[in-house]
């Protein structure tokens, strides 16, 4: 009998949670049409060079999604359904000291891994699981009815925990399992229709909106899906044009005239969307909640650990450098910014608009002093990940080839190709919690937090948490081996 692989199921999952989305969340299904007519601008524009960091097929299904849970038990459930999809936890972010609100979670992302299994759909979930026992957050009484509520809740039903486990085990499944495992798996993310506890809901949501959002309802949901763009800043301004507020910025790096690198995201509000409250004296009634919103991302090229420590200094004296030349007299902005958000594009659509603008400017003219201007740069600076590839109709004049990585690429044996980000970025990810919070909440800076950690997360996984930096590593380092070997070269250094 035929088997729907992983890669298939994980194809159809994305597919099927994008239609759900799309009914749930009606601009959600704006922001897929302008990204696809941005998609096909830039392919008209810049031909075979817009698909130079993934296919248009691939950058057209791609999509990320964010989910949130409450328990470690709840997360190795979770990691048990996209294991049945080939997808791994990969990566390790900590949000509750990234943002400057109230954001009590730790996170990681599930994705395929292999070079194959992205070309056949690279969709990957952000993840983040409610850390109850960080007291910065949560006093102890709260602790105590926080985690009786999430242990009483039943997220996922056995049969789809069951399909799960023999896909992971099998590879796949046989068709009609595979369309039974799809199902069960898309409703599990549905929002609820099931009453909310107004009066606990509410409590959670003076701690952290995030909280309310995990802890308040006795199921998940998807909380955004995110299609990829090949020119964000173009998306931006159409969606703009179409009467959608977007929040202030555009987050990750500046636009510059320079390659692209890791990711750069915007997002419009929450939408309120009416949802069943039961009221304390027992009555049910229909009020609105804004939990979920719309994202859009651009990816770039990744970046090695030097190259990403060169990003985040450059991202943090932009900061400095942009709060120190706030013009003469712009206090008049000062009311609508005050918080001091410490996350760009965190403030509210509106707030802050000059002020991102500011920002954009200081950064890119860093940018353009001190980052890689161009591919090569990235790679011979090694800066950022690439495969390499033998050129096979290279310059033969009978030169024995220096076995440098300059030399070769500036000699023409050697092609780079970038390695895509598929990853996330911590502070990028705090702003898009943050920007769509309904409140600050409170967090009591007086206490030290509980240690939620990487061993832990992998603990409460039940499986290895990968660092995303070896994964592109190991394919930069195979590239390589075999470029070497097909120039004849002990080793390309
Ligand atoms: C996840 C926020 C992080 C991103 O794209 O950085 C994220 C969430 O809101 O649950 O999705
Ligand atoms: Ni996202």
């Amino acid at each position: 009998m035929s088997s729907i692989t992983q890669g298939r199921l994980r194809a159809a999952f994305a597919r099927r949670l994008s239609e759900m989305y799309g009914r749930e969340v009606p601009a959600y299904r704006t922001l897929v049409e302008v990204s696809h007519e941005v998609n096909l601008d830039v392919l008209r524009r810049a031909g075979a060079g817009a698909e130079r960091l993934g296919s248009i097929g691939r950058v057209t299904a791609e999509r990320h999604g964010a989910i949130r849970v409450g328990t470690p038990g709840e997360l190795r459930q979770v990691a048990r359904i996209f294991g049945a999809m080939g997808m791994r936890p990969v990566g390790f972010y900590d949000l509750r000291d990234t943002a400057s609100s109230a954001v009590p979670v730790v996170s990681t992302a599930f994705r395929p891994v292999t070079e194959d299994e992205l070309a056949v759909n690279p969709f990957r979930v952000f993840t983040s699981m409610l850390t109850p026992g960080d007291p910065r957050f949560f006093d102890a009484g709260l602790r105590g009815r926080l985690e009786a509520f999430l242990s009483a809740r039943r997220l996922f039903p056995p049969e789809l925990l069951e399909l799960a486990a023999e896909a992971e085990a099998e590879g796949g499944l046989p068709e009609e399992r595979a369309e039974r495992f799809l199902r069960l798996a898309v409703e599990a993310f549905a929002l609820s229709a099931e009453p909310i506890d107004r009066a606990w809901y509410e409590e959670l949501e003076r701690v952290s909106a995030v909280a309310a959002d995990i802890g308040g309802v006795a199921s998940t949901h998807i909380n955004h899906l995110t299609p990829r763009v090949l020119d964000i800043d173009e998306l931006y301004r159409r969606m703009t044009g179409r009467g959608i507020t977007m929040i202030d910025a555009i987050q990750g790096p500046p636009r510059w005239a320079g390659p692209d690198v890791l990711l750069r995201q915007t997002s419009f509000r929450a939408l309120a969307e009416p949802r069943v409250l039961r009221e304390p004296d027992g009555t049910v009634t229909t009020g609105s909640l804004r939990v979920r919103f719309g994202e859009v991302e651009a990816r770039g090229i990744a970046l090695t650990r030097d190259g990403r420590r060169l990003y985040d200094d450059l991202m943090s004296r932009a900061d400095h450098l942009a709060r120190e030349t706030v013009p003469a007299g712009s206090s008049v902005s000062g009311g609508s910014s005050a918080g001091g958000s410490s996350v760009s594009g965190g403030s509210p659509a509106g707030a802050g608009r000059g002020e991102a603008a500011r920002r954009d400017a200081v950064a890119r003219s860093l940018w353009e002093r001190e980052f890689p201007a161009s591919e090569r740069d990235l790679a011979v600076r090694r800066m950022g990940f690439f495969t390499y590839h033998a050129v096979e109709d290279r310059p033969r004049d009978g030169r024995p080839p220096v076995a440098d990585l300059a030399a070769l690429l500036d000699a023409g044996w050697l092609r780079a190709e970038p390695i895509v980000y598929e990853d996330f970025l911590p502070r990028s990810a705090a702003g898009i919690f943050q920007s769509n919070l309904s409140g600050e909440g409170v967090k009591d800076d007086s206490l030290t937090g509980a240690g939620y950690d990487l061993g832990l997360l992998s603990e409460a996984i039940g499986r290895e948490v990968l660092d995303p930096f070896a994964l592109y590593e190991a394919q930069q380092e195979r590239s390589l081996r075999q470029a070497a070997r097909a120039l004849g070269l002990p080793a390309v250094l």
